[in-house]
């Protein structure tokens, strides 16, 4: 039927009908959000209700998170922004004033229980706020406890766009004579686009700027040369608690706080982790944190050594303050790379205990670590690293429990080597969507297939964690985030309650998310009626570009490329100083496929020996050890079949190797010992078949 189309209506018509087609699902997607706006808002659906308003204005400002001046993404001249504090009845009504010059703005309700319209994630649930406009948020506070509220837009939480949300119950109950509001965060003072770009090129520089940069010398040092090799032969990634290296940690936008902690009092602590990539653990020198709630529920009241919390997760423990000194709470970064203080009290400082440092190899080590903890021996003492006490979480009140439920699976998948972050190795932007009806109960297995911790989010509603082998599910915790350790899976069970519309599901590392860890979950009728459009995808920044050129006293080579998804376009260049050997410039696609996979297409420019101009077409491959081989044929008979290796001898040094042999070319090879000085240069020297001895400099930009 569809084939004979063109033929009936010609290709002017068949144009004009798909054009319509289109503009008409744009029309009503705009139909559908005005009416969305012109219904009643909460203040009007629930007029007795107290309303509280707050405006939040984002703007840029000069500040020294870590110690320099540099530009941050300011909330009200702040970061992190105020405190949003609320009683469980109010209406909240929030206006989100853009002073930005140049970049929309957006507000999330994190862990808030809100409709569709006012979850905040730009053009999926809510428009986009342009510079110079404002949008004016309300919802009704149908909950209590400890939340926060960030930027959904590109990279705006880590440039400073968070703060805290506090709610008081209705009837106020009183745990602790006093409270504080410690928001953790991560800064670096790289712009978070360069971070993503570093990562996306595949550099190593963080892991060294860390200390945590694995190589073979190291390998051997610490005994671990065989499990290195056998992972190098499986592809499989080094073992990477956290992908950033960050200038300073902070607490409420602070890298050394002070709380007032009068001598026998008892804090609560409403703990954010509104960190963009770091997981923390918290030690306090008073001894075991009492957690009373996690995620702004309340928990069953349980003592917790150190406290792993994920980026997005709550927590409110109670912290007693002694009679005399100053005792320190420590959030130490899950990777070792830093920590944040804060001291309750006054007089000579207790510091508290960090987490002995993560072993850098012993990948296998630490995999059975997780598994013995996630089933863990009755009586087991508390690990020095532990995984989130999720064991121990109680709801305070019984939930009900759907009777029954639909199943279904995701897996969490990573390409370390590409840096690309998935929920079933798919591109959101191709990716279904995951349609419930409303009612409907969706239990979700989150199996992760990396060796990465993720923290995943589900907006708009709370999620009961399943333990299957739970007696009482109806004191299962609730929660909005929880955290999946490396290759172990997470169960959650979620009933679409909260109104129909496109709600996220994603990793809540910012770095992960962008890349594409993300899903829209559409809760349709009961009937399973949809808004007469597709989900907006949730369009995050995905072009980059990046390059490196080396010049040595043989040759000037490198490369440049522009990514965009799974999209690259390549130059490629080498050419002899002398003049004498000639040079070949390759122009080209490249289409990514899978892990070891890619697809190429190009020309290239070949006046070196044997060498001719012409289109290509090849393929690459990825073999054990990270070997890759890249085969093209060209026009007019040249094919070419290359081996390339990069290997890390110690933190700084690694030996790129290059294989190549061409039908007319005939066989080159080529040996370069590279030495990192900084993130952009590294000294070089090499030997090349075509270009003889050289030594020089490499550059990235
Ligand atoms: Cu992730």
């Amino acid at each position: 039927m569809l084939v004979n189309w063109p033929q009936r209506l010609g290709p002017m018509a068949m144009a004009l009908a798909l054009a319509t087609a289109g503009h008409a699902c744009e029309l009503c997607r705009q139909a559908y959000v005005t009416a969305l706006e012109a219904a009643p808002k909460a203040s009007a659906l629930h007029p007795q209700a107290p309303v509280v308003a707050y405006r939040l204005e984002v703007s840029e400002k000069m500040l020294s998170p870590a110690g320099q001046p540099v530009k941050v993404l300011a909330l009200n001249g702040g970061t992190p922004g105020p405190v949003l504090r609320f009683r469980e009845g109010d209406v909240a009504r929030v206006t989100v004033v853009n002073s930005l010059t140049d970049e929309t703005t957006s507000i999330h309700w994190h862990g808030l229980l809100v409709p569709n319209l006012e979850d905040g994630v730009p053009e999926v649930t809510t428009p986009l706020i342009r510079p110079g406009q404002s949008r004016t948020f309300e919802f009704l506070i149908r909950q209590h406890g400890t939340y926060w509220y960030h930027s959904h837009t590109g990279h705006q939480k880590q440039r400073g766009v968070y703060g805290a949300i506090v709610i008081e119950p209705k009837q106020p109950v009183v745990v602790a004579s006093h409270e504080e509001v410690v928001v953790l965060s991560d800064w670096t003072d790289e712009s978070p686009m360069e971070v993503q770009r570093t990562l996306l090129r595949g550099s190593d520089w963080y892991a060294y700027r860390k200390g945590t940069a694995q190589s073979l010398l190291g390998a051997y040092q610490a005994g671990k040369l065989d499990e290195y090799l056998g992972q190098q032969k499986k592809l499989v990634p080094p073992m990477d608690l956290s992908d950033v290296a960050f200038d300073a940690f902070l607490m409420n936008g602070q890298r050394r706080l002070r709380l007032a902690g009068k001598p026998g009092q008892t804090t609560r602590l409403r703990l954010v982790n509104a960190a963009a990539a770091t997981y923390f653990y918290l030690d306090a020198a008073t001894g075991p944190l009492k957690i009373v709630s996690a995620d702004g529920q309340d928990v069953v009241p349980f003592d917790q050594k150190r406290l792993l919390i994920g980026p997005a997760e709550t927590y409110d423990i109670l912290v007693t303050t002694p009679a005399t000194g100053s005792w320190e709470l420590r959030a130490t970064a899950q990777d070792g790379s830093g920590a944040v203080s804060a001291w309750l009290g006054e007089g000579p400082e207790q510091a508290a205990k960090s987490p002995p440092p993560p072993g850098r190899y012993g990948m296998d080590d630490y995999l059975l670590s997780i598994l013995d903890e996630l089933d863990p021996e009755p009586d087991a003492p508390e690990s020095a690293r532990p995984l989130s006490p999720y064991l121990k979480l109680r709801a305070a009140t019984p939930h009900p429990v759907a009777k029954s439920h639909r199943e279904l699976t995701l897996k969490l998948a990573g390409d370390m080597i590409r840096y690309e972050w998935t929920f079933d190795g798919m591109d959101p932007h191709q990716a279904e969507m995951i349609k419930v009806k409303e009612g409907e109960t969706i239990r979700v297995r989150l199996v992760n297939n990396t060796m990465m911790h993720h923290p995943i989010h589900f907006h708009g509603h709370f999620f009961r964690l399943v333990d299957p082998a739970d007696p009482n599910p109806a004191t299962s915790p609730l929660k909005h985030t929880v955290d999946v350790p490396p290759m172990s899976v997470r169960t959650i069970e979620f009933t679409a309650d909260e109104g129909r519309g496109d709600w996220l599901l994603h990793c809540h590392l910012l770095y992960h998310h962008i890349t594409g860890m993300v899903r829209t979950v559409r809760v349709t009728g009961a009937d399973g009626a949809e808004p007469p459009h597709p989900a907006a995808t949730h369009s995050m920044p995905k072009t980059y570009a990046w390059g490196q050129a080396a010049l040595t006293t043989a040759a000037f080579t490198g490369f440049a490329t522009v990514q965009s998804g799974r999209d690259n376009w390549n130059l490629r260049w080498e050419e002899a100083v002398d003049g004498d050997h000639g040079h070949e410039y390759e122009l080209g696609y490249s289409r990514y496929l899978d892990t070891r996979i890619s697809l190429h297409a190009g020309y290239r420019f070949d006046t070196m020996e044997g060498g001719r101009d012409g289109p290509f077409v090849g393929l690459s491959y990825r073999l054990p050890y990270f070997v890759d081989f890249v085969l093209t044929q060209q026009a007019g008979g040249e094919t070419r079949g290359a081996l390339m290796k990069s290997l890390q001898l110690t933190d700084r040094i690694s030996l790129d190797l290059g294989l190549r042999r061409g039908r007319l070319t005939g066989t080159s090879g080529s040996a370069d010992l590279r030495l990192t000085l900084s993130k952009q240069f590294s000294l070089t020297a090499g030997y090349s078949s075509d270009f003889g001895a050289g030594v020089g400099i490499l550059t990235r930009f």
